[in-house]
C-alpha cells in the first residue's frame, strides 16, 4: 500500500508540467555557469596582477606605463620622511628636528634629504632593481639579455656580459620604469672600467611618463666624451616628475677609427645608472 508521503509525492511530480521542468533545469545551469565565472573572474584578475613583471621583461611597447603602475598598484614604492619641518623658524641644528639643520633662521633638509611640500624625504636610488628597455642588445646576446644589468647595484665589472650593451645603431637608449611616481634629483652613469669608454658620448637624459621621447621632460646632458670608468653624475636643476628615466646617445658617433663606429653608429654601454630623487 502506498504510503501518504508517496501519494503527495506522486501528485506534486505530475502537477509539474514538462516546460516547468525545462524551466526549472534552466535556471539551475544558469545559477551553476554564473558561479563559475565569479570564480575564474577572481582568479584571473589575481593572476593579471602576477603577470605584470613578465609585460616588464618584453621588447619596449607603449605598455610600460600600465606596467609601472600596474607595478606600483601591488608593490607600492615610498619614500620615508620626517613630518613638517621645512621651513620651520630655529635658532641653531639643536632646534631642529632629525635630518635637518638650520640654514638663516629656517630649518632645511639635510642633504641626503630632498624637501617637498614641508617635508624632508630620504633621498634614494630610484632605479635600483627596476625594469630596464634598451633599443637593442649587443650582437651575441639574446634579446633583452643584459638590460637589468644597468640597475643591479653593480658598479665595477670587468665580465662584459654583466653591462648593459645595446647593439650599434645611431641613437641607442635605455629607459627605466621606476615602478612609481618619482620626483628625479639627478641621474648619474656609471662608464665601463674595462676599455672603450670613449665610446660614452653626448647622452641625453629625460623624465616623464611616456614611451614617445619627445614628450619627456630633458633633465641635462652628459657631452663628453668619457673616459673608460669614469662615472658622470647629471643634475636635473629642479625636481621632474616622472615614472620613466630615459638616456639617450643623441649624436652620431664622433670616432672616426673603430670600424664599428662606420656611419656615425653608437653603442650605449654602461656599468650602471643611478637614478637619485624619492617616491611620492
Ligand atoms: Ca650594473
Amino acid at each position: 500500500m502506498e504510503s501518504f508521503h508517496g501519494v503527495l509525492e506522486n501528485r506534486l511530480y505530475s502537477q509539474i508540467s514538462w516546460r516547468q521542468w525545462v524551466f526549472i533545469v534552466t535556471i539551475g545551469l544558469l545559477l551553476v555557469l554564473g558561479v563559475a565565472i565569479l570564480i575564474s573572474s577572481v582568479t584571473f584578475l589575481h593572476a593579471s596582477n602576477n603577470d605584470v613583471p613578465d609585460k616588464c621583461a618584453g621588447p619596449w611597447k607603449q605598455s610600460l606605463q600600465e606596467s609601472s603602475q600596474g607595478e606600483l598598484e601591488t608593490n607600492p614604492t615610498t619614500s620615508a620622511y620626517v613630518e613638517t619641518l621645512f621651513g620651520d623658524s630655529c635658532s641653531g641644528d639643536d632646534s631642529c628636528p632629525e635630518n635637518s639643520v638650520c640654514e638663516s633662521g629656517q630649518c632645511s633638509c639635510n642633504l641626503t634629504y630632498i624637501a617637498h611640500s614641508g617635508k624632508c624625504y630620504k633621498v634614494l636610488n630610484l632605479a635600483l632593481g627596476k625594469a630596464v628597455f634598451g633599443s637593442s642588445t649587443m650582437p651575441g646576446r639574446k634579446a633583452t639579455e643584459g638590460w637589468e644589468n644597468a640597475v643591479d647595484g653593480r658598479t665595477k665589472v670587468r665580465d662584459f656580459n654583466l653591462i648593459f650593451h645595446t647593439g650599434f645603431e645611431l641613437y641607442p637608449w635605455l629607459s627605466i620604469a621606476l615602478g612609481g611616481v618619482g620626483l628625479v634629483k639627478n641621474i648619474t652613469l656609471y662608464n665601463r672600467i674595462d676599455n672603450y669608454g670613449r665610446w660614452l658620448h653626448d647622452v641625453e637624459t629625460r623624465v616623464g611618463n611616456s614611451s614617445d621621447w619627445s614628450k619627456l621632460s630633458t633633465c641635462g646632458t652628459f657631452v663628453g666624451p668619457s673616459k673608460t670608468g669614469q662615472i658622470h653624475t647629471i643634475e636635473c636643476g629642479t625636481l621632474l616628475a616622472g615614472t620613466i628615466v630615459t638616456a639617450k646617445i643623441v649624436k652620431p658617433n664622433y670616432i672616426k677609427d673603430d670600424p664599428a663606429a662606420r656611419g656615425g653608429r653608437n653603442s650605449l654601454v654602461l656599468e650602471e645608472v643611478v637614478v637619485e630623487g624619492i617616491f611620492l
